[in-house]
């Protein structure tokens, strides 16, 4: 990623409050790069999020800006309290962003008060937590005229298309690393068919388009510092047209895993069914009966889809050397490719269970 060098340039064209009292760099997403700016308001600390939008990855920021504040501004008009929706920051110059010298874009949001953020569930409540907030997002937006909204990333969550992308990185083989990979992608080659399942289900008429968030990992919630409640759904940059079996699929990738997805041993990485089910009540209770059991029953190949999908875009990287994805090591990229196939092959033993899981919220059983 093209390095932000002028953060305390771009903080100015924000109408933020009070006096710039520090700034330093903040959390620990793979793509963009945040700061929290700290303000000194007439004696009050008050907090902004400020971020160099990854214009390599997105890149239209007009256009990804448009989803969020389409989106917030919806959420606002019933949600209880302000914190419950990110809200951003307006320049000077009336926009929502603002491109510096050297062509890297910023935004600023509010900093959601008292919250705090996990890399993972400390505990089953936390994760039902984080289902409860992503299931009451599809509630919430499932009236939002999903047509509104355009792709901030094309194709984002279209598995065929990631399957071709790392088919191209094998045949070029630019870092001559294929030699190092034949066991998952001859895993990967063996489930091809699966790959087109949930476009196909669209087809079909079984997968409507929702809004959807398209990045539902534990630390995109913020939960309340006292509570432990989930307080606000963030790192919207990717809200679009998409599948609520996605979102709830990507939640379970990253999050009914007992290592991280970067464990570099394997025989700590387990698909951990009890998970599945603390989240598939989160997810559903939040979505307060708003899925028909067509979307439902779809939830584990959204499950296994999401985990399929982002072990083929961690082999790609790796073979394409390293572009895409933030990496602090050798065989980074690598090493999250085999937790994800791992997951992917512990599902397809569970796949009964996991299927009986999700029936029993359905109406007609
Ligand atoms: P990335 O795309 O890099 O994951 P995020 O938008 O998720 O970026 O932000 C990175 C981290 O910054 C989050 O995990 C969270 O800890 C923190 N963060 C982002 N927005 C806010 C906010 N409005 N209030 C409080 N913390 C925030
Ligand atoms: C990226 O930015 P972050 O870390 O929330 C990626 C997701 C992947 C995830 C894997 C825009 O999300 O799709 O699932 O890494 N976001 C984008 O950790 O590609
Ligand atoms: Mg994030």
């Amino acid at each position: 990623m093209k390095r932000p060098i002028a953060p305390l340039e771009a903080i100015k064209h924000f109408t933020y409050e009070g006096k710039l009292l520090d700034f330093t760099p903040y959390g620990s997403g793979l793509i963009n790069s945040t700061y929290l700016a700290v303000t000194d308001c007439d004696g009050h600390v008050k907090k902004y999020i400020l971020q160099a939008i990854n214009t390599s990855v997105f890149k239209d920021p007009q256009l990804l800006m448009n989803n969020i504040l389409a989106v917030t501004s919806y959420l606002l008009l019933d949600a209880k309290d302000p914190r419950n929706v990110l809200t951003p920051v307006v320049t000077k110059e009336g926009h929502y962003f603002v491109r510096d010298k050297s062509g890297v874009c910023w935004r600023m949001y509010v900093y959601v008060e008292d919250s705090i953020s996990i890399n993972a569930p400390e505990s089953k409540e936390d994760f039902y937590e984080s289902g409860l907030a992503f299931g009451r997002f599809q509630h919430d937006l499932a009236e939002f005229p999903v047509n509104k909204l355009k792709e901030s990333i094309p194709d984002f969550h279209n598995t065929p298309k990631r399957f071709e992308a790392l088919m191209k990185a094998v045949e070029e083989d630019v870092c001559g690393r294929v030699k190092e990979v034949k066991d998952e992608l001859d895993f990967i080659m063996a489930r091809k068919d699966f790959c087109s399942c949930l476009l196909d289900a669209n087809k079909a008429g079984e997968l409507p388009l929702r809004v959807s968030h398209n990045d539902t990992k534990i630390n995109n919630v913020l939960f309340d510092r006292d509570t432990r409640k989930a307080v606000c759904v963030i790192d919207l940059d990717t809200v679009m047209p998409g599948f609520s079996v996605t979102d709830f699929g990507d939640a379970i990738r990253f999050g009914a895993a007992t290592a991280p997805e970067d464990e570099p041993d394997l025989s700590k990485v387990n698909f951990d069914m009890e998970l599945f089910a603390t989240y598939t009540d989160g997810f559903l209770t939040g979505c307060g009966g708003s899925l028909p059991d067509s979307e439902i029953m779809l939830l584990p190949e959204g499950a296994k889809m999401m985990t399929f999908e982002c072990g083929i875009r961690f082999l790609t990287d790796y073979l394409s050397g390293d572009t895409y994805f933030k990496t602090t090591r050798k065989g980074h990229n690598l090493d999250r490719c085999r937790t994800q196939m791992k997951l992917v092959a512990e599902m397809e033993k569970h796949w009964d269970e996991m299927k009986a899981v999700v029936k029993k919220y359905c109406k007609n059983k």
